[in-house]
């Protein structure tokens, strides 16, 4: 999709039920959403990705939907959706919606007539009878457990990719194809400019008594959905989550000529040190992979294809604690140096909600204080496998989703000026220093820093189209890439480490050229042009 400006989006993801509450139930609100256009333009954003706002019993936290075409309760109403859309329209910002299309609830009227065999419903989900009392084949759901549930009331095993309350939908039957598209217009004709697709490349299967995902299968189903949705229409902006994509799919969703999605978000970078995977165990993640990753996207999807760039999101603890530096002395440095990093790729950058104040991994004491599904089935089957609570404890600490989905810290107020009323899932008890209010007395605020690096990327061109390459590449630490377009040349110099480097005579053109970005207030008087590269700095020069 060729004219959609892609590299001027800006999209920041909100994380609704954490955002901010209006109505004193301590769970965010659409209000709350609409409170805060204010700061989010003030940002410089240009579009708002909503994690899914629909009706839902909420036990995956709204990927669980229960009715595509209803705001949940504990949301608002479909009035304050239409106030939203208004209202953030006047500001130049747009909304996408979550499209969770792979499942639905168990509780979707889809399924609760689909258990009941009756018409047309009989074949929207997965069915398949049991072989001697046993699920119909192995195989482990992404959140623990058979991915085979028995249901009493049909008295056959369902399908589900993820929590056993998540049935997968059977998109082999034109019939649930044709009610998603029309959800996919309903949301259109309410002015939503964006969608994103949930666990999109699972969609495609071939069933026998083993599920097999078929991504040609998938492939044609997307083909038949844009034609019937969005097709060819330049002002909505599509994104695949895409779990599974390697570059040579990630080129078949977003080609230009025959491409379904406008982008895609690859994850071979997030499961890169087991968070979340196995038995999650988080190992230090070694920089020379995370380069061999980048590269390898940066230079291989060039010219061929579009993703999502981002370092996290509501799936994945938070990126100072993961990527970076949370402790007093280098949180804020390198909240600013991870973003520097991601804001100089190819790709639409995405900022999820509170990582342009530098928010952090939470301090979690007990299994009690996690709300997640995925969360607390893991730790039923860590303990199950023998392990030391403690241990697990501290596993789900470092990899939970919970981590990401603590209250948004406004202020120093009570309960972070987030609610009123006791949140859903606790504040992080560091709000008093880290929070939007707080305008760093001695440092430039994170926010502020997003601010000029959105600016920067809206106003060079080289951001957009320039090619890739790797600089320094057996400087450990050191993360340096160089784009570059026929006018223009900008180098992207990030020191991942707490260590000073002395660059010394590798990378002379630092003394001569022209800083227009760092986390270093000094770098922007010449007099600092020397080849120390201090903790966590980032820099970004103008050859
Ligand atoms: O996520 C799918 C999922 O499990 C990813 O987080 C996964 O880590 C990634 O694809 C890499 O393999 C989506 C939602 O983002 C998540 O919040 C939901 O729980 C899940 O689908 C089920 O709807
Ligand atoms: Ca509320």
């Amino acid at each position: 999709m060729g004219t959609q400006n892609l590299e001027k989006q800006i999209i920041y993801q909100i994380y609704p039920k954490s955002f901010k509450d209006t109505n004193g139930d301590g769970i965010g609100d659409l209000k709350g959403i609409i409170e805060q256009l204010d700061y989010l333009q003030e940002l410089g954003i240009t579009m708002i990705w909503l994690t899914p706002i629909f009706k839902s019993p909420d036990r995956d936290n709204g990927y669980d939907v229960a009715d595509y075409l209803k705001i949940n309760d504990e949301f608002g109403s479909m009035q304050d959706f239409d106030s939203l859309v208004m209202e953030a329209g006047k500001r130049s910002i747009f909304i996408m919606l979550d499209m969770v299309f792979n499942h639905t609830s168990d509780q979707h009227e889809w399924f609760l007539k689909s258990e009941q065999r009756i018409e047309p419903y009989d074949n929207f989900y997965i069915w398949r009878d049991g072989r001697n009392g046993l699920p119909p084949s192995k195989g482990e759901a992404s959140f623990g457990g058979s991915v085979w549930e028995f249901d009493e009331k049909r008295q056959q095993y369902y399908y589900h990719s993820f929590d056993k309350s998540q049935p997968d939908l059977n998109w082999a039957e034109p019939k649930v194809r044709e009610k998603l598209y029309e959800v996919v217009n309903f949301w259109i004709n309410k002015k939503v400019r964006g969608f994103r697709f949930d666990s999109i490349d699972s969609i495609g299967k071939k069933v026998a008594d083993t599920v097999r995902i078929d991504s040609q299968l998938t492939h044609e189903y997307l083909k038949e959905m844009r034609a019937h949705t969005y097709g060819t229409d330049d002002r909505i902006i599509t994104v695949g989550e895409t779990g599974l994509a390697k570059v040579a799919d990630a080129q078949k969703y977003t080609n230009s000529e025959n491409g379904e999605f406008s982008m895609i978000f690859q994850f071979e970078l997030m499961n890169i040190d087991g968070v979340r995977s196995g038995n999650w165990e988080k190992r230090a993640i070694p920089l020379t992979e995370l380069k061999e990753n980048i590269v390898k996207w940066q230079t291989d999807l060039f010219n061929s294809g579009w993703s999502g760039q981002f370092l996290g999101s509501h799936d994945f603890p938070r990126i100072v604690s993961r990527f970076g530096n949370d402790s007093a002395k280098y949180r804020v440095l390198s909240a600013k140096m991870l973003a520097s990093f991601l804001f100089g790729l190819q790709g639409t950058p995405y900022i999820y909600q509170g990582d342009e104040i530098g928010m952090t991994n939470y301090p979690w004491r007990s299994i009690h204080d996690f709300r997640d599904v995925e969360s607390l089935n893991v730790f039923k089957k860590l303990i199950a496998k023998g392990l030391d609570p403690k241990e697990a404890l501290k596993r789900l600490s470092d990899s939970s989703r919970d981590n990401a989905r603590t209250p948004m810290q406004w202020s120093a107020g009570k309960n972070a000026g987030f609610s009123d009323h006791d949140p859903w899932i606790a504040v992080n008890p560091n709000y008093l220093q880290v929070n939007a209010d707080n305008n760093g007395k001695d440092q430039e605020p994170i926010f502020d820093y997003y601010k000029k690096l959105i600016m920067l990327r809206k106003q060079n061109a080289v951001f957009n189209d320039g090619n890739f390459k790797l600089l320094l590449p057996e400087q450990k630490n050191i993360f340096a890439y160089k784009r570059s377009n026929a006018d223009d040349e900008i180098v992207v110099l990030t020191n991942f480490s707490a260590e000073e480097i002395d660059l010394g005579n590798d990378y002379p053109a630092l003394k001569t050229s022209r800083i227009i970005l760092s986390n270093y207030h000094d770098r922007y008087s010449s007099a600092h042009h020397n080849a120390i590269i201090r903790p966590y700095e980032a820099l970004w020069i103008r050859q």
